[in-house]
């Protein structure tokens, strides 16, 4: 059976990665039965076979395979048989689009929002860890990047223009049934959901109609994981 590792909490059952998220959406949308494994920051040796640090990694058989896009590649690759994730070559090019708008502009405000409740649900074990290599990456200790966050989710909400627009004229993304476009979006989404209280959207926005019709695929499979406190 399919195997990833996947980014967990203090909670083993917490899963908050965005990665991670999208390579949940990708198995669950290509109907292949899978399991996880919870992986932690400070568990890199597990991981040391991939050749690389970071997760989503996948094992299929004898193939591993690490990073979310190559995955999803892969997947859609080796099981041409169950619904695609990228349908067509130009649609995947769109994907790879909206993959860049979700990491050069999203997930940087929902860090900004976001990341000292991460600190808070992971296992004490990787906070150290957690703590020092973002604090380092935003030259400020993590209380001052969440300070001004009713500011950044301002920003965000106006960032989303284009998905509230585009989720407005069509059910999803990728048209009347979902791709790898929304997982891309979505798991940006749902990280932040998993790991924070926060409501990074605000409770009229029309984006959570989308994201209420994410959450209810696949029956309710992002819905069913803990978000903290629960
Ligand atoms: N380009 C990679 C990025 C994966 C990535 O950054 N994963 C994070 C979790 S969200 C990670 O493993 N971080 C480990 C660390 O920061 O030490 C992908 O698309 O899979």
């Amino acid at each position: 059976m399919i195997k990833f590792y996947d980014l967990a909490a203090a909670n083993e059952k917490q899963r908050f990665s965005p990665y991670c998220w999208r390579t949940h959406m990708a198995l669950k949308h290509k109907q292949l039965p899978f399991e996880t494994i919870p992986w932690r920051f400070s568990d890199k040796e597990v991981i040391a076979f991939s050749g690389q640090g970071l997760v989503p990694v996948l094992v299929d058989g004898d193939k591993t395979i690490s990073d979310s896009w190559k995955i999803a590649e892969y997947l859609d690759e080796a099981y041409p048989n169950t619904p695609s994730l990228f349908g067509s070559a130009e649609a995947k090019r769109h994907a790879r689009f909206i993959k860049h708008w979700t990491e050069t502009t999203l997930h940087p405000m929902v860090s900004r929002m976001t990341v000292l409740d991460i600190l808070n649900e992971l296992h004490e074990k990787d906070q150290p860890y957690f703590r020092e290599s973002r604090e380092k990456r935003f030259g400020k200790t993590l209380e001052e990047v969440v300070s001004d966050r009713e500011d950044t989710r301002k920003k965000f909400a106006l960032a989303l223009a284009p998905l509230r627009l585009a989720t407005a004229e069509e059910p999803f993304l990728c048209g009347g049934t979902p791709g790898y476009a929304d997982y891309i979006v979505f798991a940006m989404l749902q990280w932040a959901r998993s790991s924070s209280a926060f409501p990074v959207l605000l409770a009229d926005d029309t984006v959570n109609v989308w994201r209420e019709r994410m959450l209810g695929l696949f029956a309710a499979y992002a819905a069913s994981f803990p978000t903290p406190g629960k």
